[in-house]
């Protein structure tokens, strides 16, 4: 159990109906009973208390004591109800502070919770997720993983590869000989199956990671095509400036919309075009960048210019892009033919053509979309699911068993990471820290 007693808002700061205050430790108990006067809560039930201060009414306050372990930390937790205004929570935080509490550091809460064995760190994660997340989704999917869809899975897939490690560490303790073709048939086996399930995982994992990071789509083309203008017309605002002068545009531009519960990060950049401005330049060479990193590519084009399909095609080479729409713009001007799927013919001007780039997009989004079952993901997962994956590749190619016994090992090391079962206060550190406070 921890030595200090901590203390933190639970609820977003600002007027609103209640504020929650939270403490957990072994002193929350003998805070609160200096505070309102008592001690003797009934466990897990609110209790209407006045919070005075020298015989002067406060406010009015519900208090639900949690003793540990059976609370949200596994240590003695209080939450106290209070009406939300600021004043009133950084008044109580005070007091709280002055009896011995000290203000919790982003996530403690949520680490002493893990360190407790509450929850394990994918469950903690995922509740950073939950809190952090920006589309239905993505609540849905990180409320998968905080119900330990995710890290049952690994568990599973840890018990499967146990068994494997025993069966190993008997041949090496007991044979004198050489294994049998027989018992490494048997061990191939069962290290294919480990390897499905893993491949299976990960395929999840990659799924849910790309709902967390949202789907990202850059609007890029030759300067003057229209790229602001259609960023203003799919956020509808007025997110970027959009004039008839060429190089408008500078800096990436970055706004959020929704399309199918799927969160879309729309980038509107600078147009590109040769030129001796030095701060068109670096904004040229961002556009590239992001061309570089978006998930998919709107190349736009004024449809009205002869050789519009050309640039586009020089765009699109010249960079590589590999997932991409051409836009042919200012319709109102010149129509366009087109004949590819791939391109779309409109005008932001009289927005004809619109429904067939939301129709695309759509697409885009269910193209991504979740399953049913997808948890919310992280890089670190992955990774380690895709070193896992390597590490028994390289067991399946080993002929020494001894060998093979230590690439196994090396897959328990990253499925217990992924758990943190076994990590380092350094990895511990950065992901708590990226909590909220009250967190
Ligand atoms: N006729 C017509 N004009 C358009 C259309 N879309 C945009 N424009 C005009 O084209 C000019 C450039 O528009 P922007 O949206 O600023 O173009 P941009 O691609 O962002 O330009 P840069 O930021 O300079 O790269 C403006 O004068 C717009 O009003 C369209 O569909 N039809
Ligand atoms: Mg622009």
């Amino acid at each position: 159990m921890s030595q200090t007693t901590i203390v933190a808002r639970a609820t977003a700061s600002g007027h609103s109906g209640i504020a929650i205050t939270r403490v957990s430790g072994s002193k929350s108990l003998e805070i609160i009973g200096q505070i309102f006067g008592k001690t003797d809560f009934e466990p897990r039930k609110a209790t209407f208390v006045w919070w005075k201060e020298n015989h002067q009414l406060v406010d009015q306050c519900i208090v639900i004591y949690f003793p540990g372990p059976r609370s949200s930390t596994g240590e003695d937790v209080v939450e106290i109800h209070t009406h939300g205004n600021t004043i009133l929570t950084n008044m109580l935080i005070m007091k709280i502070q002055a009896m011995g509490g000290s203000l919790a550091k982003p996530g403690e809460f949520m680490q002493r919770a893990f360190l407790n064995g509450k929850v394990d760190l994918v469950q903690a994660e995922a509740v950073a997720d939950l809190i952090a997340a920006s589309s239905e989704q993505e609540l849905k999917s990180a409320a998968q993983s905080l119900s330990g869809m995710f890290s049952h899975q690994v568990r599973d897939i840890q018990r499967q590869l146990n068994n494997v490690r025993v069966q190993i560490e008997a041949l090496i303790d007991f044979s004198d000989e050489d294994i049998s073709p027989t018992e490494q048939n048997q061990i191939n086996v069962l290290l294919a199956d480990i390897k499905s399930l893993l491949r299976k995982l990960l395929g999840q994992a990659q799924k849910g990671l790309k709902l967390r990071q949202g789907l990202v789509i850059a609007i890029v083309g030759p300067a003057n095509a229209g790229k602001s203008s259609l960023l203003n017309i799919l956020t509808q605002e007025d997110s970027a400036i959009v004039t008839d002068i060429e190089g408008t545009t500078r800096d990436v531009i970055k706004e959020r919309v929704h399309f199918n519960g799927i969160c879309l990060t729309l980038l509107d950049t600078a147009g590109l075009r040769s030129t001796n401005n030095v701060v068109e330049k670096i904004g040229i060479e961002k556009t590239k960048d992001v061309m570089a990193k978006a998930n998919h590519v709107l190349v736009m084009v004024d449809g009205s210019k002869p050789d519009a399909k050309f640039q586009a095609e020089t765009i699109i080479a010249e960079n590589k892009v590999s997932s991409y729409t051409i836009i042919y713009n200012k319709k109102d001007l010149l129509a366009h033919v087109v004949v590819d799927s791939k391109e779309i013919c409109l005008s932001t001007k009289t927005k004809e053509g619109l429904n067939e780039l939301e129709m695309r997009l759509k697409q885009l989004t269910l193209d991504s979309a979740p399953e049913a079952d997808t948890f919310i993901a992280r890089a670190r997962h992955v990774e380690a699911l895709e070193r896992s994956i390597l590490h028994i590749e390289q067991a399946e190619k080993q002929p020494m068993i001894e060998i093979q016994a230590q690439e196994l090992r090396l897959v328990q090391l990253e499925l217990d990471q992924i758990l943190g079962t076994v990590s380092s206060d350094d990895l511990l550190g950065m992901i708590f820290s990226t909590f909220c406070i009250g967190k």
